[in-house]
């Protein structure tokens, strides 16, 4: 089906059909569902592939010495194996699985941060992270003193690399960013990033929880050091998330964890530790997750990324314009290349309340600080509404909110 699909047309109409929840009313109005960079609907793949393993090959992995054990491992480690060559990385031990990209970074920060950062070392951030990638490294600096330095971004929300070169020092030993914005839709040059940060010999994170649904990646590429998604974003199962990171650098960091499944012997003297990933994976891990992670990467990859990005850039175009034409519309985040997020404010009415009329017309975004608030805070804004595109929008829902915030603009106009 998916190579058949790469050559067809992009037929949108066809995916809608994948995803059952895509057909059903809310408030008595079809869904219109723009709130993915939140989180994304599922394909029935992905629902299935949950579902068949339940069903046929559940049992708990790595330790059973039967047939379904070693079939549900064999699963769990082929959806590893599904990630590695998604993210094109070297070795599935390179590919740790978390429960979402809050807790990759998480694990970076508590392994690689508390074992190999000292006070006075320098890590830098950027103005548009999501809380993810900023509070983790704010529990560092309490426990290590390290010190927190914020490269800008312009008034436009574009990422200001010369501003950023101008922070790395000899002191820089970690570069921490999110490769899109999930308020404005900006995308990161990570690749020259990388490259600048490794030339001042600090090691790079990258936080793709936005950019792997929209843009191919390509980890060698990068050569990022880290690099972490959720896969509930991705069109996949909630509680599932993938760290990736260089072997020698996994290899050289302390578990995050202790318990079952991350080690080869435990007495109560001393504990011999598992290789690569397991060492990561304390505990019964999300199995069903996993499986359902790699349905959702194989409906994707059989879409195939450009063809999904091509989509998408039709779609936040003639978004752009057609709710720039709504008046007293401010679009908050214009910087050139953005993707599928269209954040506004609207003079009359708050964020909440835009919201609020666009659900009563079956059209769903978010509205609020986007767990972003030290961006909030550089914009000028308390919150914004919030407008998110995914693989199965259409322009006809673009028109759908467009109509929905015109009847905003008439409901609260003074
Ligand atoms: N952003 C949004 O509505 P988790 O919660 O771990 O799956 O993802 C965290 C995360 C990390 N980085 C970026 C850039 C993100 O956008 C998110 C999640 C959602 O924008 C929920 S706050």
């Amino acid at each position: 089906m998916s190579e058949i699909r790469q050559l067809a047309p992009y037929d949108v109409d066809a995916v809608r059909r994948d995803f059952p929840i895509l057909s059903r009313h809310v408030n008595g109005k079809p869904l219109v569902y723009l709130d993915n960079a939140a989180s994304a609907q599922k394909p029935y793949a992905v629902i299935e592939a949950e579902r068949r393993l339940y069903a046929e090959e559940y049992a708990n992995i790595h330790r059973g010495l039967y047939w379904l054990s070693e079939r549900a491992t064999a699963r769990y480690e082929a959806a590893r194996e599904t990630v590695r060559r998604f993210l094109n990385a070297r070795k599935p031990a390179e590919i740790v699985f978390t429960r979402n990209a809050t807790e990759a970074i998480n694990l970076v920060a508590a392994s690689y941060g508390r074992h190999f950062l000292r006070p006075g070392d320098e890590i830098i951030l950027t103005e548009l992270e999501h809380h993810s990638n900023i509070v983790p490294w704010q529990m560092l600096r309490e426990e290590k003193g390290v010190v927190l330095r914020v490269a800008p971004v312009g008034d436009d929300g574009e990422f200001l690399l010369g501003r950023f070169a101008e922070l790395l020092n000899d002191r820089t030993k970690l570069v921490a960013v999110s490769a899109m914005s999930n308020v404005l839709g900006t995308v990161l040059p990570v690749r020259e990033i990388t490259r600048l940060a490794h030339t001042a010999g600090a090691r790079v994170l990258i936080d793709g929880a936005q950019s792997v649904t929209h843009l191919p990646v390509d980890v060698c590429d990068i050569d990022c050091d880290f690099f972490v998604f959720s896969g509930h974003k991705i069109y996949g199962p909630t509680g599932i998330g993938v760290l990736y990171g260089k072997e020698a650098l996994l290899d050289a960091m302390p578990p995050y964890q202790g318990g079952g499944d991350m080690i080869l012997s435990v007495s109560f003297e001393e504990t011999e530790y598992a290789p690569l990933p397991a060492k990561f994976e304390a505990g019964t891990p999300a199995i069903a997750q996993a499986v359902g992670l790699a349905a959702a990467i194989d409906y994707v990859s059989g879409l195939g990324m450009e063809r999904i990005a091509a989509h998408e850039a039709d779609l936040l175009s003639y978004a752009t314009q057609r709710v720039q034409a709504v008046p007293g519309l401010r679009l908050i985040g214009t910087a050139p290349g953005k993707a599928s997020v269209l954040s506004f404010g609207m003079e009359c009415a708050h964020p909440h309340d835009i919201a609020q009329v666009l659900d009563g017309a079956g059209v769903c975004v978010r509205a609020g600080h986007h767990c972003a608030q030290p961006l909030m805070e550089r914009l000028g804004v308390p919150a914004t509404a919030r407008a998110s595109f995914g693989l199965y929008n259409t322009r006809a829902e673009v028109d759908t909110l467009a109509r929905a915030l015109e009847q905003v603009e008439e409901m609260f106009r003074p």
